[in-house]
């Protein structure tokens, strides 16, 4: 079996049962939470048996750093991640490490990643932001953090990458592509999880059949996005759609297949977004819940901007933004909206110089818990601290993952994100609810469930003009 650890059982919950193991000490709609409320003593690595699967987390900073290492170890697909391979095929995140078409798509598209594409789409990235002030502006000044953000998130990957709009802001109703996207992931992680089951091909076929219209309604969108971009090739230019329909590869010369690309397509608007737009409303929620956070980081944004509320950041002035990025890493490594990655050998070892670990073995990088090790951030492991010192044990936070299959959206993410949060706190003060309770929807990523804000026009910028 795949994940046998050679026959080795690891600490796990109390209560296992013969036939279903730990089922009952997980909770399906909300696993990352329930691991942290339940299973936080079960100690560095345990695991977790559920349905015929055994899942290890590793959740010390210093296993984490062992897996984190290259050489060693390389990224493995969990069960969650192959069941959307239905949706995602060899696309990037879902392909595995030897499939040609992962180095292929890497190395066209890492160009999409620079430096000099990045400045391509800052002031993409500022109009969408713009344009979500004008929504705001409209409304009754009340808004629901997470939905907000993420329309802001989606509509700026969907325009940068593939100038394509998604109305987010002239539509109160989501974009139904966002309904049957969010459908084909559900999907998809349901049949993770029912795959090891006996009879799980006859559910599974049950189950695309329920969906049968939503998933074809996104494979005709994304076959859209392709086909109106090959009759008007000249809108995006070289953009994410651009690259993958125009370049070969350098030395290769081969090119991504339409199937490939379609993919990919779905890909980028998934990962482009939902992690993005989680980063953003935990960001939020810290600094609603930390006044003197929320004021050094408005007051952050009042020497970088000045006293005009409407001023844009440049480019450069976004990596300016130092404050803000301590918060949006600090929100990162207590939310990490990607909440762990897997690793496998590279050859049979030894982890933590005790467990055999076979190539077939993998083990998930529980970052919520790795990320708060009090062995590295001591004891105040969980409390939002942004200045905190950032330790020097290697892949003591890896909320972007590690190695060669790292987030490519990375610097994306971070431009994207420090500069929305750097002209909402300028434009806007924050009011948040005092009562409210964190509650985290767990899809593919995490989310803040029913975070509201009331938003006020800033009346006193600090900064007078000249
Ligand atoms: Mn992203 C891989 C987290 C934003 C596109 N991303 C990963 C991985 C993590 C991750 C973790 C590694 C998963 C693994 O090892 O199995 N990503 C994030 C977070 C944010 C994020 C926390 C925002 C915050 N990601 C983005 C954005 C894009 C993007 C924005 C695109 C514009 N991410 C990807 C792609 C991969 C990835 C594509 C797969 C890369 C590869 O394997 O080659």
């Amino acid at each position: 079996m795949r994940n046998a650890w050679s026959g080795h059982t690891f600490p796990h919950p109390a209560g296992r049962r013969r036939w279903m193991k730990d089922a009952e000490s997980m909770d399906p709609d909300r696993p990352v939470q329930y691991i942290l409320e339940h299973h936080r003593r079960l100690g560095p690595i345990f695991e977790i048996v559920v349905f015929g699967q055994k899942f290890v987390f590793v959740t010390s900073a210093e296993l984490a750093a062992e897996l984190n290492d290259e050489k060693r170890f390389v990224k493995a697909n969990s069960p969650a991640l192959d069941g959307l391979r239905g949706i995602a095929g060899d696309g990037l995140f879902t392909a595995y490490n030897d499939e040609p078409n992962w180095r292929l798509a890497h190395d066209l598209l890492v160009p999409a990643f620079t430096k000099q594409a990045m400045q391509r789409y800052h002031p993409v990235m500022a109009e969408t932001l713009d344009e979500l002030f004008g929504v705001w502006d409209e409304g009754p000044g009340r808004i629901d953090v997470s939905a907000d953000m993420t329309r802001l998130t989606l509509e700026t990957i969907g325009r940068t990458g593939f100038s394509q709009a998604f109305g987010s802001f002239t539509t109160r109703e989501v974009h139904p592509f966002v309904e049957g996207m969010v459908t084909a992931l559900t999907l998809g992680r349901r049949k993770g999880v029912i795959g090891a089951l006996p009879g799980a091909r006859i559910l599974e076929r049950r189950l695309d059949r329920k969906h049968a219209d939503q998933l074809s309604y996104v494979n005709r969108f994304l076959d859209d996005i392709v086909a109106s971009r090959r009759r008007s090739p000249a809108t995006g230019g070289d953009d994410l759609l651009g690259i993958m329909l125009d370049q070969a590869h350098p030395e290769t010369g081969e090119r991504l297949s339409d199937a490939n690309i379609r993919y990919q397509i779905l890909t980028f608007l998934v990962a482009g977004h939902e992690t993005t737009s989680g980063a953003l409303s935990f960001a939020l929620y810290y600094l609603l819940r930390h006044p003197e956070a929320m004021a050094k980081a408005q007051a952050e944004t009042d020497a970088i901007l000045g006293a005009d509320p409407d001023a844009t950041p440049s480019y450069e002035q976004v990596a300016r933004f130092r404050y803000l990025r301590k918060v949006l890493d600090e929100s990162l490594r207590l939310w990490p909206t990607a909440p762990g990655y897997a690793r496998s050998p590279r050859e049979t070892t030894t982890l933590g110089g005790r467990w055999t670990m076979t190539p077939d073995d993998w083990a998930l990088v529980f970052l919520p818990l790795v990320q708060r090790d009090p062995a590295v951030w001591g004891e105040t492991a969980d409390d939002f601290e942004p200045e905190r010192p950032r330790p020097r044990l290697a892949g003591t936070a890896k909320p972007f993952g590690t190695g060669e299959r790292a987030c490519i959206g990375r610097q994306f993410a971070v431009h994207e994100a420090t500069m929305a949060l750097a002209r909402i706190l300028h434009r806007y003060d924050l009011v948040g609810d005092p009562s409210y309770e964190l509650s985290i929807d767990e899809r593919l990523t995490l989310m803040p469930q029913g975070l509201e804000l009331t938003l006020t026009p800033r009346h006193t910028l600090s900064v007078r003009p000249a």
